[in-house]
């Protein structure tokens, strides 16, 4: 539905005057947030519900990605862009004497997600609304996103996120859809009807409420949904929850987000919030097929459904679905089997060990009886299949119960017709490295889906003025198709698209100097080099080896050797239990106060570290951002996104060949890029060979120890405890991040940095290049890619 500038101002004017008893000139910023959003939801209600009607007429196969983490950040702009609106209604503001960006501002960021892995899937939601895809979410809604960040004398410290506090205004429970999942008790299978049915003695029910939230795709007039569910005592049980704190209990299943980011905790709570969205989801996915869809056959069920695992967190859902086939629909087990793996496919987005997840038998037999029985069936007649065929250590490698734990990825790889890596670089490392024996027996299964952004939100939203410059120059269609974007190349040498490409970026670094003025007090200089590394604060993202730079051109500047002005900027949460993490983010900021503070070297070198990076600072951050540090130790990051971002909005990459950073030089060429580092092959030549000596290394590089021992050597003095731990890990043997081996190479490219930031006509060039380039990274290809290898979608009328 379109809107004129008069009927919107109209509307506006209506809701402030119905919700608030205010008009425009008395509102608050807080009242015309709650205003504008009403105005958008009536906008595109009537597209919501005709989508639902479309899906169910057409009864196309649909996709329901399962995810225990969805971060769209805001969604106001998202949802103005997408159903055409921003335009008129940026100008309808300001012509009533307001400011988008101000109220905008008003709206409570969704954190419900911890980085990349949570960020992708809401990407992906929005991509397929975007591109004509019906695609449904399906998560939690925690009541309290991750937490906020805060320094404290330069420790982090964490506080609640409520982000409901002040309602989400997108959001629509609908009650009439709730389902009952059962936790607890003991099952015994009875001979019932010819059917061995499971008898359930005990345990609990808790209700599962959805919120659905619209996604509005880019001017398709498709709007998807995403359902978070909620957990609530059940009417009928009210009588056995006769305390608050007995009700708290039950809430509390959706209460928290787990904070820890690639890495495995086997908590009970979280294996319950597991099994409590996968099992809603389920049950209501196969309600809408029989009840909406009227299908009567679960024979069918693949050519309707796709059930997406995101991660392992929700790989219950193949024994899930076997629970509701066998025992609910009394499908014979092979056929139902057949069905699962038809309908499951899975996303695996780490190689690192300390991450897989694996969860203890008692405490699944204790919270999820037939669920666990159910697993072990599936690994028996696993082990039964591959009896006589393959060696036997393969079988144990493999099989889903062992060591007293149940592997998810075995049960999501066994379970699932499709396994995919999300860099081409992962998914060989998945092949040949730590899934090796599952690609020997199932290679079909195996393949790449390179990980992807949403332009719109990181170009369009982010960057209205780069975005302009595209329109310009190739014309408005690159909104729509992205491939046009290369079309940009065509400007190399024209000197007004680089000088305008100069000025924008100068403009945007500006308006980010502003703010970090506000909120860190501290002056930067926005002809400076803004160099930043913005993701989740982990030993293998190697923040620290972006800290011993600074350290190195500290001391440089104060000896008198010249370099150009630059201004370091983080942003990184730690998982509040990852004390190396913790410290590492004490260290640079100790770093940053000694450097920022010193007057002698003129303000040459600024060390800014931003409290609480999530999506709605990383908005501020990347369209600002002159270099992007993607320096993972090489193999370690599956993929990464935030070098997309970055890419996207013109700034240069400094990357080791790991990730999607390959696929990046790959695709803009090795003039503009700065690669370093040691290759994969080189990584794990120390692995396999145990030969990393970084003492060595330390002691015969008179450079590399007198930056190492600034540590220690009181330079940092208010992080000496934490200095001392940074230093005993980088010398220790072996030491897996393999920082010091990167050092020397890693100076050498920000070397390379400086000698090109003196040419800014060529760095203008180099940033058109990148800039042209990231459309290879559009969330609307990759998901088209799912949608077609894995998914099997069309897309609707
Ligand atoms: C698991 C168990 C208990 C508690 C928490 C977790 C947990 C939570 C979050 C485990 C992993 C995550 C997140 C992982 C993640 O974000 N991985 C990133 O996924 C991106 C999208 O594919 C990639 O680009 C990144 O390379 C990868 O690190």
């Amino acid at each position: 539905m379109q809107i004129t500038k008069e009927e919107f101002k109209k509307e506006l004017e209506q809701k402030l005057d119905s919700q608030f008893a205010v008009d425009v000139e008395h509102a608050s910023l807080g009242e015309l947030y709650s205003a504008l959003s009403n105005v958008l939801r009536d906008g595109y209600a009537p597209n919501w519900r005709e989508t639902r009607i479309k899906e169910a007429h057409e009864g196309k196969k649909q996709v329901y990605y399962f995810s225990i983490e969805f971060l769209p950040g805001t969604l106001l702009r998202s949802n103005l862009l997408n159903l055409g609106w921003m335009d008129t209604v940026k100008s309808a503001l300001k012509d009533l004497g307001l400011n988008l960006d101000d109220i905008a501002a008003k709206e409570p960021d969704m954190a419900l997600g911890n980085g990349g892995l949570g960020r992708l899937a809401a990407a992906f939601m929005d991509s397929l609304a975007s591109t004509g895809y019906v695609g449904n979410g399906n998560g939690i809604r925690y009541k309290y996103g991750l937490f906020k960040q805060k320094f404290v004398n330069g420790y982090q410290v964490e506080l609640p996120n409520d982000w409901l506090q002040k309602h989400n205004h997108w959001e629509v429970m609908r009650d009439n859809k709730s389902v009952l999942v059962h936790f607890g008790g003991q099952v015994n299978l009875v001979q019932k009807d010819n059917w061995m049915t499971p008898e359930y003695n005990g345990g609990y029910s808790i209700k599962a409420v959805p919120y659905d939230i619209p996604v509005v795709g880019y001017h398709t007039g498709i709007v998807n949904t995403m359902r978070l569910w909620d957990a609530e005592i059940p009417e009928s049980e009210e009588i056995n929850y006769p305390t608050i704190d007995d009700r708290r209990k039950v809430e509390d299943l959706t209460s928290i987000l787990y904070p820890d980011d690639s890495s495995y905790s086997g908590r009970l709570l979280r294996l319950k919030q597991e099994y409590f969205f996968v099992s809603a989801g389920l049950q209501s996915i196969l309600r809408y097929y029989t009840k909406d869809l009227k299908q009567n056959d679960m024979h069918n069920l693949p050519k309707y459904v796709a059930v997406h695992i995101n991660d392992t967190h929700p790989a219950m859902a193949v024994a899930e679905l076997m629970r509701l086939l066998v025992d609910e629909y009394h499908i014979d087990w092979d056929e139902a089997w057949k069905i699962t793996v038809q309908v499951m496919s899975y996303t695996n987005h780490t190689i690192m060990a300390e991450a897989m997840e694996k969860w203890d038998i008692n405490m699944m037999t204790q919270l999820l009886p037939r669920i666990m029985q159910i697993i072990t069936e599936i690994d028996r007649r696993y082990v039964i299949s591959l009896t006589g065929k393959v060696a036997e250590s393969v079988i144990n490698d493999t099989r889903i119960v062992n060591n007293g734990n149940v592997q998810m990825a075995h049960l999501a790889i066994i379970g699932s017709h499709s396994v995919n890596g999300v860099a081409p670089l992962h998914t060989h490392l998945l092949e040949t490295e730590v899934l090796k024996e599952f690609y020997e027996l199932y290679p079909e299964r195996f393949n790449n889906k390179t990980n992807g952004i949403t332009l719109r939100r990181w170009l369009q939203i982010a960057n209205p003025k780069l975005s302009k410059l595209l329109d310009q120059t190739v014309g408005r269609d690159w909104r729509t198709d992205s491939a046009k974007m290369l079309l940009l190349q065509d400007s190399y040498k024209n000197a007004k698209v680089l000088k305008q490409i100069n000025e924008i970026k100068l403009e945007n670094k500006e308006k980010l100097a502003k703010f970090i003025k506000k909120t860190t007090g501290i002056t930067v200089d926005p002809t400076a080099i803004f160099d930043v590394q913005i993701k989740r604060l982990h030993a293998y993202k190697r923040q620290t080896l972006k800290l011993l730079h600074i350290i190195k051109l500290y001391h440089d500047l104060k000896n008198g050797i010249d370099h150009p002005k630059r201004v370091v900027i983080f942003g990184a949460k730690a998982a509040p239990s990852y004390t190396y993490a913790k410290d590492v983010i004490k260290v640079i900021n100790e770093v940053a106060n000694v450097i920022n503070n010193d007057a002698s070297i003129h303000g040459k070198l600024k060390v800014i570290f931003l409290e609480n990076y999530d999506v709605t600072l990383a908005e501020k951050i990347i369209p600002a951002a002159d270099v992007s540090e993607q320096i993972s130790t090489t193999t370690k990051e599956a993929s990464g996104t935030s070098n997309m971002k970055l890419m996207a909005n013109g700034a240069l990459t400094v990357a080791t060949m790991d990730g999607a950073n390959v696929d990046i030089a790959k695709a803009v060429g090795q003039d503009n890029i700065f690669i370093f580092g040691l290759n994969k092959d080189q990584v794990y030549d120390y692995y396999n060979k145990h030969d990393y000596k970084p003492r060595d290394m330390y002691n015969s590089d008179q450079v590399m120890k007198e930056t190492v021992d600034a540590l220690i050597d009181g330079s940092f003095s208010k992080a000496a405890n934490e200095g001392r731990v940074l230093y005993d890990s980088f010398l220790q043997e072996n030491e897996e991040f393999l920082v010091l081996a990167d050092f020397e190479s890693y100076l050498q490219a920000q070397k390379k940095i400086e000698e090109n930031w003196h040419d800014q006509r060529s760095w203008a060039q180099k940033a058109l290049v990148n800039i042209a380039h990231s459309e290879e990274f559009n969330a609307d290809n990759t998901v088209a890619r799912y949608a077609k290898d894995i998914w099997g979608l069309k897309k609707l009328n």
